[in-house]
């Protein structure tokens, strides 16, 4: 029965030796089922233990464990020579080539007006406004209603209008969050919304399809006099430390008294140049008290609480701060153009 044992440990230990690679892994397995399986080789020897002399029997049976391990550890530490081998092999053959140049992706970087669209809102955040963001597509009730602005009213020629049916437009100005804002909070109420707005306008400085900012305060006595202090601030910080800023008796249905606020020209410091076509200002949003029907209209006491608003054009003030002509450069995508803001 020795001879046998030894025999079988011989034949399992050359067929483990054959395996040469990975790929032998299946072969390696089935070379344990066939010497240790539940039939396996030396499995059925141990079987025939029953058959052996009492007295050989701790001697056969030491042998056969031995066996056993020796074949295991074997089936082990081959397995681990193969993987280490196939490790190598792998290595060499990919190799990388450090001499080779390396391939450059175009760095992307944000359109002008998204770089000021972040630094407005930066100014305002730090001065404690919240943003908040309100729906393209709106309801005749919030663009014109709810802002003082009846259906076939007059003032509704102020701002030319894409219909979707007799409910649903394109938003004309970011004015309806203010109602959605006052409709759903109560003062104090100090947010911005900024977002896209849409008009059948179509030149070198109105697009169909421009950005604004609107600004809303709502609290107890509040005057005209903090809407002059906060935009003072805001267009020093926007432009620089010597802008100045002039408020110009304007008319929007939503704000009474309403304003145009104007600062000096970025570009020439308010002597007068091409930029602001002489007269050393330029235009840059439209703001007021917040009339005190829109209060109402939105559930707010008129007679606690007062409030200003502001709407501004985003297009413009990038213009005004980069020196752009056309408003249609920041809509053409072309690449020579953008690149110059990153
Ligand atoms: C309004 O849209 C008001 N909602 C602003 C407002 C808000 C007033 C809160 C009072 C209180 P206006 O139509 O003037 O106002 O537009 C505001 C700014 O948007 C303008 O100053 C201008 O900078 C910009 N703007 C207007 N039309 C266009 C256009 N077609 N293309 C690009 N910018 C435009």
């Amino acid at each position: 029965m020795e001879g046998r044992i030894k025999e079988i440990l011989q034949k399992a230990l050359e067929l483990i030796e054959d395996s040469e690679n990975l790929e032998n892994l299946e072969k390696i397995q089935q070379i344990r089922v066939q010497f240790l399986g539940k039939n396996g080789e030396l499995t059925n020897v141990l079987r025939g233990m029953k058959d052996v002399a009492p007295e050989l029997k701790p001697v056969i049976g030491k042998f056969v464990n031995q066996a056993r391990d020796e074949i295991t550890n074997r089936i082990e530490t081959r397995i681990a020579e193969l993987t280490a081998k196939s490790i190598e092999q792998k290595l060499n053959s990919e190799s990388v080539d450090i001499t080779l140049s390396s391939k450059r992706n175009p760095k992307g970087g944000l359109h002008p007006c998204s770089i000021v669209i972040n630094e407005i809102l930066g100014i305002f955040t730090q001065m404690g406004f919240q943003v908040k963001q309100g729906p393209e597509v709106e309801t005749d009730f919030f663009n014109f209603q709810t802002l003082n602005i009846p259906k076939d009213h007059p003032a509704r020629e102020m701002q030319d209008t894409f219909y979707i049916n007799d409910e649903l437009l394109l938003r004309t100005h970011t004015s309806p969050m203010q109602a959605r804002t006052m409709i759903s909070q109560q003062p104090p109420i100090r947010i911005v919304n900024p977002g896209k707005v849409y008009r059948p306008d179509d030149d070198a400085t109105h697009s169909p399809m421009f950005q604004q900012i609107e600004g809303l305060v709502v609290d107890k006595g509040i005057t005209l006099c903090d809407l002059k202090g906060i935009l003072e601030t805001f267009a020093k910080a926007l432009f620089n430390e010597n802008t100045k800023t002039r408020l110009r008796p304007s008319f929007f249905p939503f704000t009474e008294p309403s304003v145009e606020v104007d600062v000096t020209c970025a570009m020439c410091g308010g002597k007068g140049c091409r930029i602001c076509k002489g007269t050393g200002w330029i235009e840059i949003l439209g703001a007021g008290i917040v009339n005190p029907k829109v209060l109402e209209n939105c559930g707010i006491d008129s007679n606690i609480y007062s409030g200003f608003a502001f709407g501004l054009g985003i297009e413009r003030i990038t213009m005004i701060k980069y020196g752009i002509p056309d408003m249609r450069i920041l809509f053409d995508n072309d690449i020579r153009f953008l690149k110059q803001f990153n």
